[in-house]
Parts: structure tokens; sequence; C-alpha cells
């Protein structure tokens, strides 16, 4: 069994209530179990492929799922990156690999499987792209309509093209993200349609997946260091929690320590970790390259920070060039094609490498949240043109070799 509980003032709810935040104060909700009733049968779990269903006694949701079969994604040792970088041992978590090219598959399967259980009609989300690529592949496959709100000119074109091929219906709002998601949470509750943003508990607990999946795939052994690009502070969560349910049920022995890593202009949780501030404070203008981070007021944040500070971890900012360098870096050194924001985690690895903060002999899981081909637009930025030859030999090889005798 299971509940929801503020983690401001405590109070409880039903686990079938149509409710995002703290009737009384407000707060975040999280989704509490009685792990003493839950059973892991360890055979199994050593035997059975990772994916997010393989882990359904952890999950809060009784009906059948809504599947494209999420998760499952590979955990790369990336030797060479992990030289370069100047640690021993480096893993990559490519969550790009998932149906829809990103981590956001975990969350949507759960998360729309609930709201079938609850009797939700329809579905809407705000994205800054890969959310709603999600729902609305997540509301085909369950036949439910599916609204999301973009910032409008701020979404890489891949992540569109899911959503409109998919069916939603697609609103480009003149305003940037966190305008989107204020305005999809008024007409959520103004029109009784469910939302699927990671303010809603339930999505969160198919994301923890990453965190048992990394522990699983290392033979339920756990990293020192978990690094993930931060947006709207969701996904960081959700992976501590997941490493600590394990912990709990006695599958593994220790927690990772989780570092959020978030673009220079657009860095509010990076700012209260630093200052030591309880809360952040939101900037109005966000702004870099990795379009899918590019988010001013995260609303997970007060989770993030207590994930991050519980976890012994840390918050550090990248410049969009070193998102860059290690968006190519993954790409040419490991074969890891990735968007930018996913590139962040490498980037910020690095930085914290050079300042000392990460110890070489530490192991260190980077998550890559979305995969290349969702955002293509910094590719012609930073990798030469085609070269356009004639349709003859002598061209050829003088394009590859240079002048041919
Ligand atoms: C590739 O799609 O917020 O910190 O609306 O697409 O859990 O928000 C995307 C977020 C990292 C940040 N990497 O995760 C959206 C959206 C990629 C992302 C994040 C996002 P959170």
């Amino acid at each position: 069994m299971y509940f929801l509980k503020c983690i401001e003032c405590g109070a409880e709810y039903s686990k079938d209530a149509i409710i995002y935040t703290c009737s009384k104060c407000d707060g975040l909700l999280d989704v509490i179990y009685n792990y003493s009733s839950i059973e892991i049968d360890m055979d199994k779990l050593k035997t059975e492929c990772p994916s997010v269903w393989k882990y359904a006694k952890l999950l809060p949701v009784k009906r059948l799922p809504v599947t494209l079969k999420e998760g499952g994604t590979p955990l790369y040792k990336c030797d060479r990156l992990a030289e370069k970088i100047g640690i021993k041992k480096l893993y990559v978590k490519h969550e790009g690999m998932n149906p829809t090219g990103s981590f956001k598959d975990r969350g949507m399967t759960v998360g729309v499987t609930k709201a079938l259980e609850l009797g939700m009609k329809t579905f809407a989300c705000a994205s800054t792209g890969n959310t709603s690529a999600a729902l609305a592949i997540y509301g085909a496959k369950a036949g439910v309509p599916v609204i999301v709100l973009l910032p409008a000119g701020k979404v890489a074109l891949g992540k569109l093209a899911q959503a409109l091929m998919h069916g939603a219906k697609v609103l480009s709002i003149r305003g940037n993200f966190d305008d989107a998601l204020a305005l999809v949470r008024t007409l959520c509750y103004q029109e009784n349609i469910y939302l699927l943003n990671s303010i809603n508990p339930y999505r969160l607990e198919g994301q923890k997946t990453i965190g048992f999946e990394i522990a699983d795939q290392l033979g339920f052994r756990v990293p020192d260091i978990v690094i993930l690009p931060i947006g709207n502070a969701g996904n960081i969560t959700a992976i501590h929690k997941g490493f600590k349910e394990f912990e709990i049920l006695g599958i593994t022995n220790s927690l990772p320590k989780m570092i959020g890593i978030q673009a220079e202009g657009s860095c509010p949780v990076v700012k209260a970790i630093k200052s030591g501030a309880p809360e952040i404070t939101p900037e109005d203008n966000p702004e870099t390259i990795a379009t899918a981070i590019r988010i001013g007021n995260p609303v997970n944040s007060k989770k993030a920070l207590r994930a991050i500070r519980e976890s012994g971890g840390t918050a550090e900012s990248v410049t969009d060039e070193e998102i860059l360098a290690a968006q190519m870096d993954l790409a040419r050194l490991e074969g890891i094609g990735v968007e930018p924001a996913s590139a962040a985690s490498v980037a910020g690895l690095r930085k914290l490498v050079k300042m000392g903060i990460i110890n070489i002999n530490e192991t260190v899981v980077c998550i890559t949240t979305g995969h290349l081909l969702k955002d293509v637009s910094s590719v012609g930025k930073i990798c030469e043109e085609p070269t356009v030859v004639d349709a003859n030999i002598e061209s050829i090889r003088k394009a590859i070799f240079g002048k041919v005798e």
C-alpha cells in the first residue's frame, strides 16, 4: 500500500486523490510505501532484464501498464572519455535509448497508467519539448487526448515533430516554459484535465527506476557519484528516491552523491546550493543553447535541494561552450549521440574534476537524458559542413586526400 505525503507539513492524502501539491500548504507531494510489506524476489531481480516494469512492486499502479517498453537503457563503460577527463571509472547511462529518445518515457508510462486508473479522460503538460513528446506517445497508445503547451520558438524540432505526429493538440505559448507550466496548471485545475508534469508525484515514480537500473546494471552496487542535468529538478529527486528505496529494502547498502548540472544562463538550483539558501530564487529570463533545461523556476527545486544535500552531492553550472564540447566528446570518443542538455552532465563532470571536487578514484555515472536526433540545431555550429563534390572519382579522391596527381 502507498499514499501521498506533503514534504513540508506532512499532511497525508489518499493514493486516489487527484492532487499535485498539498491542499493545506501547497508543498510538494511524495509517494510513500509501506516498505516492510514489499517482498522482493532477489533471484528474479538478478535474472530479469532491466526495464521500468521489472520493478512493478515498487510502482504505484495495479492496472495493466500503458507501455512501449521503456527503460532497460544501456549503461556504457566509457574508458576513452574517462581518460580524457582524467578519472578512472566512468559510466554513461544513455536515456536517449528510450522509445521517444528521452528519460521522460519512464515517467509517462507510469503517470499515464496511473491516470487511467484514476479515470482521467484528457492529459496535459507544459514542456521544453521532451515531456510533450513522451506524453503524446503514451496518450496515443492509451487512446486519450493530449494537450501540450510549449514555449514558442524554443522547442527543438525533433521534439515538436513527435508531439505533432503522435497527435497531441500543440499550443505554442508566447512566453517561456515557466509561463507555460503556470498556465497548464490552471487549465488542468479548471477543466479536470490530468496534469503530467513532474510536479505530479506519480511521474517521478517512473523516473526513479533510473536509480534502480543503475544499481541493477552494476551488480546491485551503487556508484560513488551520479551526475545529471537539472531543468525542472524532477529527475534528480526521482533517481535519489530510487537509490534510497533499494537501500531501505536491503538490495543495496549505500547511496551515491547526487550532482546536478545547470546551464550558466539558467541555474537557480546551483545558486541555492552554493549560497546555502533554503529555497531557490527564480530567474525571469533563463537562456541556454540547451533548450531542454531552459527553466528559471524549477517546480521540484525543494525536493531537489533536499536530495542533493542529503546525499552529500552538489550542483554546478556550465557554459554553452562547455556543453557543446562535451556533446562532441561523447559523440566522438564513445559513439554516444546526445542532445545539448544531456551533455551538461559530462561538462559538469569535467569541471568538477578540474576543481578537485570529484576525486579521480570515484566511480561516476553520468546520465545522458536525451538523444542527439531530438535537437540537431547545434550540429551545424560545431561540425564541419559536408563537402560537396562532383560525381566522379577524381573529385572524390581530391576531397578526401587533397590534390591527387
Ligand atoms: C533532455 O520536457 O522539462 O530536471 O518539459 O528534456 O527532471 O526537469 C525537460 C527536461 C534534462 C531536465 N535533460 O530534467 C520538458 C523538460 C533533458 C530534458 C531535463 C530535461 P528535470
